[in-house]
């Protein structure tokens, strides 16, 4: 038997205040090995670690995902480049509730990639359960997919639909990259 390869690497989660990006992270994460906030940075990081079995094709592969969360309700102006600094993949979030945080994704992740240059991204639109509220869906979704050349999952940090497949999604992608 093959041993799983192993990797470490940083994702971080964007998005507009409020869209569900920490309960995302609670839903997904167990294991927070640093649960305090460095308030230097303004992120809390906790770490994952995700199995991608091929199946025998290719090696099995872990990655421990550190995933960096914005503290407090931070918008894009004062989110500080040392959050984004190092970041090889990240995963940005919408609300279904609020058209408007549809719209910044873009702005979000030019922003980061002013940073780190091109990366894997997954889109996200969270809050699924709120369905008679939702005031955009799949069609809106692919719309922004598109653009963006990234994937796309309706998401909810509620009942947990699609949250393990968000995080297994932007890992695969990761190890794509690294070949
Ligand atoms: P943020 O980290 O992006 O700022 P939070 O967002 O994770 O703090 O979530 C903001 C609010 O949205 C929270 O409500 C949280 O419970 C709620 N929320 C997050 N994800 C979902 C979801 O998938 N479905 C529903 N229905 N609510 C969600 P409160 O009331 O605690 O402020
Ligand atoms: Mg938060």
């Amino acid at each position: 038997m093959m041993a799983a390869k192993k990797f470490s690497k940083k994702i971080v989660v964007l998005g507009d205040p409020a869209v569900g990006k920490t309960s995302l992270i609670r839903r997904f994460v167990i294991d927070a090995f640093d649960d305090k906030y460095l308030t230097t940075i303004g992120a809390k990081i906790v770490k994952k670690q995700v199995a991608l079995r091929s199946g025998g094709a290719k090696p099995d592969v872990d990655v421990t995902l550190m995933i960096w969360d914005i503290a407090g309700q931070k918008t894009l102006g004062n989110v500080k480049q040392a959050y984004y600094r190092g970041a090889e993949g990240a995963i940005i979030v919408c609300d279904m509730t609020r058209r408007e945080t549809l719209m910044s994704m873009v702005d979000w992740i030019k922003t980061l990639k002013q940073v780190t240059g091109e990366l894997p991204l997954v889109l996200l639109a969270n809050k699924c359960d709120l369905m008679d509220q939702a005031l955009f869906g799949e069609k809106e979704m692919q719309e922004v997919s598109n653009q963006l050349k990234s994937p796309f999952l309706i998401t909810s940090a509620k009942d947990g639909r699609n949250v393990n497949d968000a995080f297994q999604n932007i890992s695969s992608l990761l190890i794509d990259a690294t070949g």
